[in-house]
């Protein structure tokens, strides 16, 4: 491969652009007319506009793409994640244009999007499922028979959801009626296919993915686990690598069976399998992702592999050069996503220009970024600034160099996440490793942050005026103002 498309924008664009330049590999950028400044189209080797800010009118549009694609000579796309990521449409399209797509055949895409499909994959390569109905559940009767045999509470499902779109739960036989026919009606308005199915609901659970790669030459293998139970409102705050909760033989099994079901699907690429553990350690798949995932980089830091060059090799038909004997987890990874979002005003996203933009620097850390100071975060797509990594020997060193690292960040201009994402590390709950995908509702309320915010902004109005209004005309601070109290030390009180 000598030239990838990028189909996609901001972190996750300049991220793959990357790797495609340490590969020797030229790249093209696509942009909407929102994102003529951005990092990733001057990062691009070329760059072209595909339309108006609105993804509908310029991310989205496959036939624009492929436009480009042709006319700039790219032999290879990288649709990044969300966008096209898991469209089995644009996969068939390259698959007629023979444009090579750095990702899975469309078939893999449309078998794991069908999420009763997916699950009678599962089934068939001995991967443990929630309990619940063997297929679709057509009637009330139906319905009331898995209930009888599974319990409540129960969750029911639509089959062309997935990531949390389409769920009821059902606490009690009396609601069965009502639940189910709101579910297929919600189902039926909201994907035009009003397929629903019913497992028991694991009401404690913890959310451990595993990441897989797989050639096109039968090989796959398992790159461990990342651990997401850290999610408000599905998604996703808090990511690491390794799971605190996992045995060696508990993740070897969860790993073979990740691996089982994407030869189940004839998978390729790069993709992850999602786990639900209960609190017996009973782990079942929940649903197969079909890209490259926004937390990767937790997998990359722990195993020192490029996931975004092992895809494009695997695009290119290498056989895989890592056997599974060759891998181990080294270290402690973290990643906090940093949205611009109001934590104390319900995360509403607040969009507007970043006056101050400061990064934190130094050992063990990842910043995956696509903005500079100056820059105005689009009001078109997903608030998120950046994934703030951290890599340490163990799990302690990366909380506290997480610590550190949001203390060294500075943003201004907008409001961010970043005191809620300290807030979260440091919680015991956090810290003891005790905590399930609850963890914010039961233990996050705003005011938890005031203080933090006040100490901060007393800190730094501290720090002002020891550094600037009040020196002398000789430069020397005057005799009377006492030491300098640096922001740091302030914020660890
Ligand atoms: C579940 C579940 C409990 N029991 N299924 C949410 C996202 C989608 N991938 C599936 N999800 C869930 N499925 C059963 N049978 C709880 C969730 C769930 C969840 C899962 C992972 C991470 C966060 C979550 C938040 C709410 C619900």
């Amino acid at each position: 491969m000598k030239k990838i498309l990028v189909a996609n924008r901001g972190e996750i664009a300049l991220r793959i652009m990357r790797t495609c330049r340490e590969m020797g590999i030229e790249t093209v950028a696509v942009y909407s007319e929102a994102d003529r400044d951005a990092l990733f189209v001057r990062f691009a080797d070329e760059a072209y506009c595909i339309g108006p800010p609105a993804s509908s009118q310029s991310y989205l549009v496959i036939d624009k793409i492929i436009d480009v694609a042709k006319m700039s000579g790219a032999d290879g796309i990288h649709p990044g994640y969300g966008f096209l990521s898991e469209n089995p449409e644009f996969a068939r399209r390259l698959e007629q244009e023979k444009i090579t797509l750095i990702g899975p055949p469309a078939s893999a895409m449309e078998v794991m999007g069908d999420k009763l499909a997916a699950k009678a994959t599962a089934e068939k390569q001995h991967v443990p499922l929630v309990p619940g109905s063997a297929g679709a559940v057509k009637d009330l009767e139906e319905a009331k028979r898995v209930a009888r045999e599974v319990g409540f509470p129960l969750l029911i499902k639509a089959s062309a959801g997935g990531g949390g779109k389409g769920m009821r739960a059902v606490y009690d036989e009396e609601s069965i009626d009502e639940e189910l026919t709101l579910a297929m009606n919600e189902a039926r308005s909201a994907f035009g296919d009003a397929s629903v199915f019913i497992e028991r609901y694991v009401t404690s659970p913890r959310h451990i993915e595993i990441q897989v790669l797989a050639d096109k030459h039968g090989n796959c293998i398992y790159l461990f686990e990342r651990e997401c139970s850290i999610q408000r409102r599905h998604q996703k705050v808090i990511e690491e690598a390794p799971s605190t909760v996992l045995t060696p033989e508990m993740r070897k099994e969860m790993g073979e069976c990740a691996v089982n079901l994407a030869k189940g699907c004839a998978y390729v690429g790069a993709g992850t399998v999602e786990f639900l553990v209960d609190d017996q350690m009973n782990f079942y798949f929940l649903e197969m992702n079909t890209r490259l995932q926004v937390e990767h980089p937790v997998t990359e830091l722990i195993t020192d592999v490029d996931l975004v060059k092992q895809q494009i090799l695997i695009a290119d038909g290498e056989p895989l050069s890592i056997r599974q004997e060759d891998l181990k987890i080294r270290g402690h990874a973290l990643e906090v996503r940093v949205y611009a979002e109001d934590p104390k005003n319900n995360f509403l996203p607040d969009i507007g220009t970043l006056t101050t933009y400061r990064r934190p620097q130094g050992p063990g850390i990842r910043l995956d970024d696509g903005f500079e100071e100056g820059m105005t975060i689009p009001i078109y797509y997903d608030p998120m600034i950046a994934k703030l990594c951290t890599f340490a020997e163990d799990r302690k060193g990366a909380i506290d160099r997480m610590t550190r690292a949001i203390d060294e960040y500075q943003i201004s201009g907008v409001e961010t996440t970043l005191a809620f994402c300290k807030f979260a590390i440091n919680h015991e709950a956090f810290v003891s490793g005790k905590f399930d995908t609850h963890f914010v509702n039961d233990h996050f309320k705003p005011e938890a942050l005031e203080p933090v915010d006040e100490v901060a902004e007393s800190a730094l109005a501290a720090f002002i005026g020891a550094t600037a209004g009040t020196s002398s005309a000789n430069g020397t601070r005057q005799a009377d103002q006492g030491p300098i109290v640096s922001k740091w030390k302030i914020n660890r009180r």
